[in-house]
């Protein structure tokens, strides 16, 4: 990932939020504002509909898979002769099953990687599976991953790399046709598209193409095009609707806002606080609800080679990563590639497995199902929630558990569509008839797992200790860790 085209991208961002524009998606600050004017302008933040659900996504699924995976390397040149690919036993339905068996909700294919290579039958170019031997040049993998993850309930989404390595028009104006009229094809002939991946990478030191060099995309008119004909469609990476954490590895920062300046470069691991957006106002800035998603590959690459079989991700790892991203507030789109017969590897099956049990297990028992307490919070309804009253110092919520319990994990979630306002909380238990704190955080967001050392108590007690304007609580529950399954 690159970020040669964040100033163009903050550009577009501004003229681009999608019809109707309401107000709250954008708002502006004055470098006259005082810190209490700049928070309750932060919390006034809220996401739009399709943030919304795109964030309550969680956990989806990206699927590198192309000429890459026929020639074994990760950036194709764009010379790579179409006769190559040719994944005999392609099943689409094997993908989508893997994906829905792991617990994910949603299938993003790359639909053309940076070397160009078309996994659907363009009619912009002739580098493509129409002129494969896969099913004699008459297949399709967009459609059957589209079909595929439709007939399993899943929501699908497109990959259209920006950089083509392949096209003897990048670099100059007419390729922003060209990529238009893919991506008008792409949209409108695969049914319901929900999310849309661009790409930011174009060279690098290792790998470079010369064209890129200050290479500038027709950003406005890409937005433009996926908001006309898929609205629902979050936008990614260099989109308006989602930014990249700043990572490929699943890494999230503890602390994660989803309220940032506009200015905040696409790619950067950013803090959001207060003295942040101080900083920001003093510039004039403009807030707006940008979500972090974290996208990070089971295995050290993101295309399969067969080399790194024995080395996906332990159940330890894509734990500790499915916890902290899922758990903290940002998506998690986990990488799964298949090889080139077109199937997901065996190993990669059996590692999403271990996950979903050790995932299962904790959502298993929720500890404070049926306690005394603030009843909205509880409920299981992400819709309904409590507030607290509004700039009251600490304020707290208590809650008896039905039997005295032993948890050591908690969760807590924000109602976004209100905004997110949490910035420090804690959570005591009583023990020995002593309210004792066990667990501290920060942002809370969309979802926040926190997890401490194991009690057993039946009082516990959230204390929001710093919060914009007024907190409020969507969901709050209380889960024990399982066991590891290390494979
Ligand atoms: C990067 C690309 O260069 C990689 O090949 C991969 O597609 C990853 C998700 O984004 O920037």
């Amino acid at each position: 990932m690159n970020h040669i085209l964040k100033s163009m991208l903050i550009a577009a961002v501004l003229v681009l939020c999608g019809a109707p524009c309401r107000a709250e998606y954008f708002v502006k600050l004055e470098p006259s504002d005082t810190e209490e004017q700049v928070m309750r302008k932060a919390a006034s933040v809220t996401p739009h509909p399709r943030q919304i659900a795109w964030q309550r996504e969680e956990y989806t699924a990206f699927i590198h898979f192309g000429m890459n995976t026929m020639t074994n390397r990760e950036w194709g040149r764009g010379t790579e002769d179409p006769a190559l690919f040719n994944p005999g036993k392609l099943d689409a339905r094997q993908w989508a099953a893997v994906i829905r068996d792991a617990g994910m909700t949603q299938m993003i294919l790359t639909a053309k990687h940076h070397d160009g290579f078309c996994l659907w039958p363009s009619a912009f170019t002739e580098h493509s599976v129409k002129n494969s031997p896969w099913k004699n040049g008459g297949g399709d993998v967009v459609r059957e991953a589209a079909d595929a993850a439709r007939e399993s309930g899943l929501k699908f989404g497109l990959y259209l790399s920006p950089w083509d390595r392949n096209s003897t028009l990048f670099g100059s104006s007419e390729y922003d046709t060209y990529y238009d009229n893919q991506l008008r094809e792409l949209l409108t002939g695969y049914g319901p598209v929900h999310e849309v991946w661009m790409d930011g990478a174009c060279g690098s030191a290792m790998d470079p193409d010369p064209r890129c060099q200050g290479v500038a995309y027709d950003w406005d008119t890409i937005f433009a095009t996926v908001r006309e004909l898929q609205p629902q469609a979050a936008m990614s990476i260099y989109g308006p609707d989602v930014r990249w954490i700043g990572n490929e590895a699943g890494e999230n920062p503890d602390t994660q806002w989803s309220v940032l300046p506009v200015s905040t470069p696409a790619g950067d691991m950013v803090p959001g606080g207060r003295a942040h957006l101080m900083a920001a106002a003093k510039n004039g800035d403009t807030l707006r609800w940008y979500p972090a998603q974290a996208d990070t590959s089971i295995r050290p690459g993101w295309f399969y080679h067969p080399g790194e079989d024995y080395l996906v991700k332990t159940n330890s790892q894509l734990f500790h990563i499915w916890f902290n991203t899922v758990g903290g507030n940002a998506q998690l789109l986990l990488n799964i590639p298949p090889g080139p017969d077109g199937l997901i590897h065996k190993n990669d099956i059996k590692a999403l497995k271990s996950l979903r049990k050790r995932i299962d297990a904790i959502y298993d028992r929720n500890f404070l199902a049926g306690a005394q307490g603030e009843a909205a919070a509880i409920d299981g309804d992400q819709d309904t929630f409590w507030q607290g009253p509004e700039g009251a110092g600490e304020i707290s919520l208590e809650y008896t558990l039905p039997a005295p319990a032993a948890f050591d994990i908690a969760m807590f979630q924000e109602h976004i569509a209100s905004g997110q306002r949490i910035e420090a909380f804690a959570l005591d238990a009583e023990i020995n008839g002593r309210w004792t704190e066990i667990a501290s955080g920060t942002t809370v967001g969309y979802k926040r797992f926190v997890q401490f050392e194991p009690v057993t108590a039946s009082r516990v007690r959230i204390r929001f200790s710093q919060y914009r304007v007024a907190p409020t609580l969507a969901e709050f529950a209380l889960f024990t860790m399982a066991p590891s399954a290390e494979k």
